[in-house]
């Protein structure tokens, strides 16, 4: 068993709503079971600005799925949610991350563990650091620490 955790962002469609029934989805994976998860946060757009804010939380994962598996499932999940993808970090009903997979360290095409861009964002620091502030980001540290450096404008707990 691995204990992975999953960023969950939405911006439009109800967004709270979205990304709550999206934590009852993440409990239906196979193989898998919802741990704890974070209280919602919501925070100005990190992208373009002409869109609506988010709503983003975390949820840890144990999971005996291997790490593409699970971000399989993770995309059907989103595109269950009728996700469409049009600009890059452009506005989305539901979008999935997989912020770690255990202290694995992953570069694939498709799928780069620890997620990209994590030590630069408070709307994924503040509800990680909330689980569990002394969890280790690979190469990178605690994410209490991470939160603490981080310089961008704070999420605010709903
Ligand atoms: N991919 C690679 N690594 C991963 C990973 N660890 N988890 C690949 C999930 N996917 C990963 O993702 C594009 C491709 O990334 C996937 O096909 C997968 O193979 P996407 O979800 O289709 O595209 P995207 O989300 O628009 O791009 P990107 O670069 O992943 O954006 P982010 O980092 O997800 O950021 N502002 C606020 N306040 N809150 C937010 O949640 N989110 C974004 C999107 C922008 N601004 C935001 C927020
Ligand atoms: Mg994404």
């Amino acid at each position: 068993m691995i204990t992975a955790y999953i960023g969950l962002g939405s911006n439009l469609d109800h967004p709270a709503e979205q990304v709550l029934r999206a934590l009852d989805e993440l409990d239906c994976i196979p193989e898998s079971w919802l741990g704890r998860h974070s209280s919602l946060y919501a925070s100005p757009p990190m992208g373009p600005p002409d869109q609506p804010d988010y709503v983003n939380a975390v949820a840890e994962l144990h999971t005996a799925l291997p790490a593409l598996a699970l971000l399989d499932a993770l995309q059907s999940i989103e595109n269950a949610h009728h996700r469409v993808r049009n600009e890059r970090w452009g506005p989305r009903t539901l979008d999935l991350d997989l912020l770690l997979y255990g202290q694995e360290v992953i570069d694939l095409e498709r799928l780069k563990v620890p997620h990209p861009g994590i030590a630069r964002r408070p709307f994924v620091l503040q509800p990680l650091a909330e689980i569990d502030r002394d969890l280790q980001v690979p190469g990178m540290g605690r994410a209490q620490d991470l939160l603490n450096a981080c310089e961008e404008q704070a999420a605010r707990r709903m």
